[in-house]
């Protein structure tokens, strides 16, 4: 790699955001717009879903459409691809869930803790929206450590457990950022020049 495409690479490197401004609004809390979980790695136990694949409803923005599991022993392994949850000040992940307060088993980083609903004074789907907050300190992770992905289990005590919707307060976006206008026209100038560069050498060899 030439001396120059190295220095460009390093630029844009340096030029790509790696925070997304903060866009949503949920239940009074405030998110980066990609800070929710991105994918279902694995499920066990029968759900009862709003409509829609169970991957669905647990992964997309909506805090309206939900599942949930009288199942003994039933959990969910949620996980962060296009961010991470980091371990910042306060609470750094905010569970969702609709009508009667809920209560879950989180595990995180192989180390479980309770998480327990409470009212937002918001509505989603019709049904009063609730939310838990999690500290990534309760799960012995280090202050601006990060995690991509937590087991929630629900508990079987005569009451269902409901989940719609995960985000990450503190979060932060890896790979895949999309850059900046200014970016693009940096990197575009960058392109040009290498161009020219090539062209002529190739110039230069042909002569
Ligand atoms: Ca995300
Ligand atoms: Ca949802
Ligand atoms: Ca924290």
């Amino acid at each position: 790699m030439s001396k120059l495409i190295r220095i460009l690479c390093a630029a844009a490197a340096l030029a790509v955001p790696q925070m997304a401004s903060a866009a949503v609004s949920v239940g009074g809390f405030s998110f980066d717009n990609n800070a929710f979980v991105d994918v279902l790695n694995s499920s066990s136990g029968s759900f009862s879903i709003s409509g829609g694949p169970l991957s669905t409803v647990v992964t997309d923005t909506d805090p309206g459409t939900f599942a949930f599991s009288f199942s003994q022993g039933a959990f969910l392994d949620l996980g962060f691809t296009d961010n991470v949850a980091v371990n910042g000040a306060g609470n750094d992940i905010v569970l969702f869930e609709l009508g009667a307060p809920d209560r879950w088993l989180v595990t995180i980083n192989g180390i479980s803790s309770q998480c327990q609903s409470a009212g937002t004074g918001f509505n989603a789907g019709g049904f009063g929206l609730n939310a838990c907050g999690l500290d990534l300190s309760a799960f012995g992770i280090a202050n601006g450590g990060t995690v991509s992905s937590l087991r929630l289990s629900f508990f079987d005590d005569g009451t269902t457990a409901s989940t719609s919707l995960v985000g990450a307060l503190n979060s932060q976006t890896v790979g895949g950022a999309i850059p900046e206008p200014a970016t693009w026209a940096m990197l575009l100038t960058g392109f040009g020049l290498v161009g020219a560069t090539m062209r002529r050498r190739a110039a230069a060899t042909a002569a």
